[in-house]
This record gives C-alpha cells, sequence and structure tokens, in this order.
C-alpha cells in the first residue's frame, strides 16, 4: 500500500469529511427546536457530516447514541447533557476509543475535566443572578414580603440547577423575597401550565411573582393565570429565560416583564470547534456564549431582529 506522507497526507485528510455525531436532548421547547436547526444547518455549511439523535429527554436514549457513534467511529462526539450526572461511564468508552468529546449547552458534574475537550454554552448561574438583580431592582422601592413561585425546568438539569441558585444567591440576604413554592415543568408549556394551575389554586392573590426557568413554561403559566382570572405582566410579575420569539411577544404584549436571553445559536461555534479539534489546534475547555436581558419595555424592538 502507498503511504501518503506530509502535504499529501495532509491534503488526503482534508478530502475525508469530517463525521460528527450529535446526541440532542429532545424537542421539548422553541429554544431547543431553534438550537437543533442551528447544529444542523451550521454542520451544512462547514462541510462536516452530522449524525444526529434525539433523546425524548430521557438520559438512556442519550447514552445508547454516543455508544451508537463510539461504535460508528465518529471523529468528534457532542450532546447537550439532558442532566449533570451519570455520565462518566459512557464517556470513559469515548475516552478509550479516543473520539473526543464536546459539550453543548449544559454541563455535567464529572470531576475528570479530560472525559471532555471543551464546553459551549451559557453561563446559566449568570442567567439567574441576572433574574435575580432585576427582581432586586423592581421591588427596590417594595417593603414587601414578595412572594415568588418558581417553575423548575428539566430535575438535575444543569440549567434549572443553575438558574435556581442564581436567583437564590442575589435574593438570600433579603427577607422580604419568598419562594413559597418550587415545582419543575420540564421546560415544556403543558408542564408549566399543569404547574401554575395547581400554584394559582393554593396561593391565588398571594402569588407576586413567578419566575420560570423558559420561556415555554411561562406562556403555559400566563394560560394558567389568565384562566384564573390573574393578570400575568400586571398583578402578577413574571421573570422568564431564553427570550424566544414566544417569549419577547409575550412581553411585548405586557405579560413576561423580563426575558433573560440564552442563546441556541451555537452550532457555528460546534462546527469550528469541532474542526479545530480534528486539525489538532488547542481549544478553550470552556466557551461561553454572550448573552443580554430584554425588559418588557424593548422587547417589541428586538423583536424584528431575533433569529429564534
Ligand atoms: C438552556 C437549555 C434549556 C432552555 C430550555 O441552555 O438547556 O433547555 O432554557 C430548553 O428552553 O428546553
Amino acid at each position: 500500500a502507498v503511504t501518503l506522507v506530509g502535504a499529501a497526507a495532509a491534503g488526503h485528510a482534508e478530502d475525508k469529511k469530517i463525521v460528527l455525531g450529535f446526541a440532542q436532548v429532545g424537542a421539548e421547547s422553541a429554544w431547543r427546536t431553534a438550537n437543533t436547526v442551528s447544529v444542523k444547518s451550521a454542520a451544512k455549511d462547514a462541510g462536516i457530516t452530522l449524525k444526529f439523535s434525539d433523546a425524548q429527554q430521557k438520559q438512556e436514549n442519550q447514552i445508547k447514541a454516543i455508544r451508537s457513534y463510539i461504535a460508528q467511529k465518529v471523529d468528534v462526539i457532542a450532546f447537550s447533557p439532558v442532566v449533570e450526572s451519570g455520565w462518566e461511564p459512557v464517556l470513559e468508552e469515548a475516552k478509550r476509543a479516543h473520539i473526543p468529546v464536546v459539550l453543548t449547552d449544559r454541563m455535567i458534574d464529572a470531576k475528570d475535566p479530560s472525559l471532555y475537550v471543551t464546553m459551549i454554552g451559557s453561563d446559566f448561574l449568570e442567567e439567574g443572578r441576572r433574574g435575580g438583580r432585576w427582581l432586586e431592582e423592581h421591588y427596590k422601592d417594595d417593603k414587601g414580603p414578595i412572594n415568588i413561585v418558581e417553575l423548575q425546568g428539566t430535575v438535575g438539569s444543569a440549567p434549572a440547577n443553575d438558574r435556581h441558585a442564581g436567583l437564590m444567591e442575589i435574593i438570600k440576604n433579603d427577607p422580604k423575597f419568598k419562594v413559597i413554592a418550587s415545582q419543575s415543568g420540564d421546560f415544556t408549556l403543558a408542564g408549566g401550565k399543569q404547574v401554575m394551575e395547581a400554584f394559582a389554586k393554593t396561593y391565588g392573590k398571594q402569588i407576586n411573582v413567578v419566575y420560570a426557568h423558559n420561556d415555554d413554561m411561562a406562556l403555559g403559566a400566563i394560560q394558567a393565570m389568565e384562566e384564573a382570572g390573574m393578570k400575568p405582566g400586571k398583578d402578577v410579575t413574571v421573570v422568564s429565560f431564553d427570550a424566544t420569539k414566544g417569549g419577547l411577544q409575550a412581553a411585548a404584549a405586557g405579560k413576561i416583564n423580563v426575558d433573560v436571553e440564552c442563546s441556541p445559536l451555537l452550532g457555528p461555534q460546534l462546527m469550528d470547534t469541532v474542526k479545530k479539534i480534528v486539525a489538532g489546534e488547542q481549544v478553550p475547555h470552556r466557551i461561553v456564549t454572550n448573552e443580554t436581558v430584554f425588559p418588557m419595555n424593548v422587547a417589541a424592538q428586538v423583536l424584528p431582529t431575533r433569529k429564534y
């Protein structure tokens, strides 16, 4: 057999298309749908062959998909871990197979940092702090009590854990704020509506704030509040995350008071990173996405420019 050396080998290597195996969480929210579109279109633009799986928000399905990518000997594996824990075994298998792994969107709690090359995604703790700081400012002249009901995202997921922790970090020194109830709506519209129906029944007019970990649950909660005769955005303050079109439209309609941006448009950064890894270049162990906060009064202005 002829052994290609130097430029010829490099040239030959460039001809071989990179194969990326991506194990997506599911299709639970508008954010997730936009994230999937970003990954797929960026792979196409980058000339990267994408193998894609949807785990319907089940960790065992993501693990199965990662195992199949290992068996197929893809060049790189990327995934958005549905929950933080339970990934060491399958990531050890990828390591033994010498297949680099990239985390996108959500983090894992694995002790061994060598189990993944980098994590590309938001700082959810800072997002939670932004929500908390907005509440502090919004209620600075109000002596309270300010009762908060919390619609949590998927139990055990990094965004749910950290958006909660970020809020608590800010309000823990201000006794006028009280989280009177907290329950998971699993990041879905139906889940948010169901939990909010129960909260409205149990707490009714005691509720001053709904703190929803994503827009889909906030939109479900808005439906439940209106059905219970409450006025979201007016007699109940609504804090939400993602800043999807749906969330910003609700804010422009005066039903969400502030939407903390969380960008799903990670596809281009992921493909750049995959190419660098395959080319043997160094990449930072953490790549944080830039994002901001949209109060109700600016939502209508930014809507025309939004991509998701
Ligand atoms: C956050 C992402 C979350 C979104 C939800 O980066 O993991 O999952 O906030 C989505 O809308 O379901």
